[in-house]
């Protein structure tokens, strides 16, 4: 097979990934690629694993801290959470065995804004970066490096670790070669400047990252794909939200709020959205464009369609069979599709000016439209708030969306007060369950609470909503977003000791 590293003198740094593992050190930063599923490194992370796992068995201590660009896969995440081997963790996590980690409490956190991840590891905020562990689908004749299905932090982590060890990965699609703009033009204030892009489809920087090769202490040659879990086929609750939304698009565009072609589409991560993007498949809209940090299916197939004119994002995020379905043509999507750096992907300046659409999924909401992204009854995270925070706060409009309830209807996504808060109302526009859809923009915390009741809950849960709102109005501290501090989160805590939040 021919070797993707056309650079000679880099060709002599290949090795195996035990070798490679072999130069992090216990305690060590190590800052890595991979965003939702795809780009991440996938023999060294699993070979520091072992190395993790042996050095535990003989009693020795080993941990290191991992930052990357958003979920990776189960060679990363989850075979270093199953080792112990992870002390802190930044930015989101998806994976099974690290969310069990972080939720018993052994392993430390953060789930930030996607997009402050790299301006706060250049402001210093962050501490340290020892060592950089990147993926690249190949090496230029002149060492610069050619990215991955994902973006990321890399071009920060590349520019800021000590020592860089790359993952050349044969299987990613040698037409991904010239899809990345990676812009080097952030600076740290006082001497930022505005971002020199203005439409989706714009070009700023440059397709390869560039990186001293003095600092590259190791490359691994791999041949293995990225692992996303296949999104299930969209069932009629979230068809039911696809409908809602294509309508409320058609009422805009109507009313003139809205263009022909809407505005440029964010879509978050997850079944649901992944479901709206499927909708759109099927409406009137065309020359639509997307500025969002994930390509999934649904979004690959507008883009097939032509239904998209382009879209911008950090990754793809397909499932096994849509990624082998791209690799085999992804030459077509060449003129349609760029990949940024997640900083550039997910800039609120940027969000701002173009005045996305932003969708994403929620965990719960409460009757005043405050939304919680991130943690199932106030404390057990789920995933992060991702880029969610980003797009909700800039967009155009923010919208989010949920089934109305969660697990066999024990629980339900509307409840009085929300356990935990990723969004506030200011930044939730328009909220959509299957049930309905709640337009909130420009309405008081009353006004809201009655739209989101009556057009969003579960009508099991309904009753019970309004006997809380109406004794709330009777008897709250202050009648702006009335509460009873008693029984706010009520909901959450029968929950927790009866599995349920109905009350029998
Ligand atoms: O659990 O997997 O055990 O069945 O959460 O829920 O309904 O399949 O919805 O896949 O759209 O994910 C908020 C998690 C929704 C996602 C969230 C449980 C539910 C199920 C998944 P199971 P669904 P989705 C840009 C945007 C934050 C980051 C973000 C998310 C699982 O959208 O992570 O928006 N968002 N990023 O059962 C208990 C509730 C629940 C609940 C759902 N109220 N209580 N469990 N679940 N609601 C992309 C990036 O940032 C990278």
């Amino acid at each position: 097979i021919a070797s993707r590293i056309a650079d000679p003198t880099l060709r002599g740094r290949v090795m195996s990934a035990e070798d490679a593992a072999a130069l992090i050190a216990p305690g060590s930063t190590i800052g890595m690629s991979g965003f939702t599923g795809s780009g991440y490194p996938k023999s060294v992370p699993l070979a520091l694993a072992n190395r993790i796992e042996a050095e535990h068995a003989a009693g020795n201590p080993f941990q290191v801290k991992v930052w990357t660009g958003a979920s990776t896969g189960p060679e990363l995440d989850g075979a270093l959470a199953k080792a112990g081997g992870i002390e802190f963790r930044l930015p989101y996590n998806s994976d099974p065995i690290a969310r069990e980690k972080i939720n018993a409490g052994e392993m430390n956190y953060f789930d930030m804004h996607l997009s402050q991840v790299a301006p706060m590891a250049w402001q210093g905020f962050l501490g340290k970066l020892d060592t950089a562990i990147v993926e690249i689908s190949g090496i230029t004749s002149d060492g610069q490096l050619i990215p991955s299905s994902s973006i990321g932090n890399n071009k920060t982590w590349l520019d800021q670790a000590d020592q860089v060890i790359l993952e050349v990965n044969r299987w990613q699609s040698e037409a991904l070669r010239g899809m990345h703009d990676v812009y080097y033009g952030t600076a740290l204030p006082p001497h930022r400047r505005p971002i020199p892009l203005a439409s989706t489809n714009d070009r700023i920087g440059q397709p390869y990252f560039r990186c001293d090769p003095k600092k590259i202490a190791a490359i691994v040659e791999t041949d293995a794909p990225d692992r996303n879990a296949p999104f299930k086929a969209p069932d009629a609750v979230a068809q039911a939200i696809a409908g809602h939304l294509l309508d409320f698009f058609l009422h805009e565009v109507a009313k003139g709020r809205l263009p022909q072609n809407l505005l440029p589409l964010q879509s978050g991560v997850g079944n649901v959205a992944n479901a709206v993007l499927t909708g759109l498949m099927n409406s009137p809209f065309e020359q639509m464009t997307a500025y969002t940090e994930v390509i999934q299916d649904g979004m690959l197939e507008l883009l097939d369609a032509g239904k998209l004119r382009c879209a911008s994002a950090t990754a793809l995020s397909l499932s096994p069979s849509a990624a082998e379905w791209f690799n085999d043509r992804a030459y077509r999507f060449r003129d349609k599709l760029i990949l940024r750096p997640q900083e550039i992907s997910n800039h609120p300046e940027l969000v701002r000016r173009l005045g996305c659409i932003a969708m994403n999924g929620l965990i719960e909401a409460d009757i005043y439209g405050a939304v919680n992204s991130t943690h199932i009854m106030g404390s057990r995270i789920q995933n992060g708030i991702g880029g969610s925070g980003d797009f909700a706060r800039n967009g155009y409009v923010s919208i989010f969306m949920t089934p109305s309830t969660a697990k066999n209807g024990k629980i339900s996504a509307i409840v009085p007060k929300a356990a935990h808060v990723d969004h506030i109302a200011q930044d939730v526009q328009i909220l959509v369950t299957e049930q309905g859809l709640a337009d909130l923009r420009g309405l008081s915390p009353k006004q809201r609470a009655a739209q989101i009741i009556e057009n969003c809950a579960h009508p099991d849960y309904r009753p019970a909503l309004r006997d809380y709102y109406k004794r709330a109005m009777e008897s709250s501290f202050g009648k702006h977003a009335p509460h009873l501090m008693d029984e706010a989160l009520s909901w959450h805590a029968r929950f927790v000791r009866t599995g349920s939040m109905q009350e029998d």
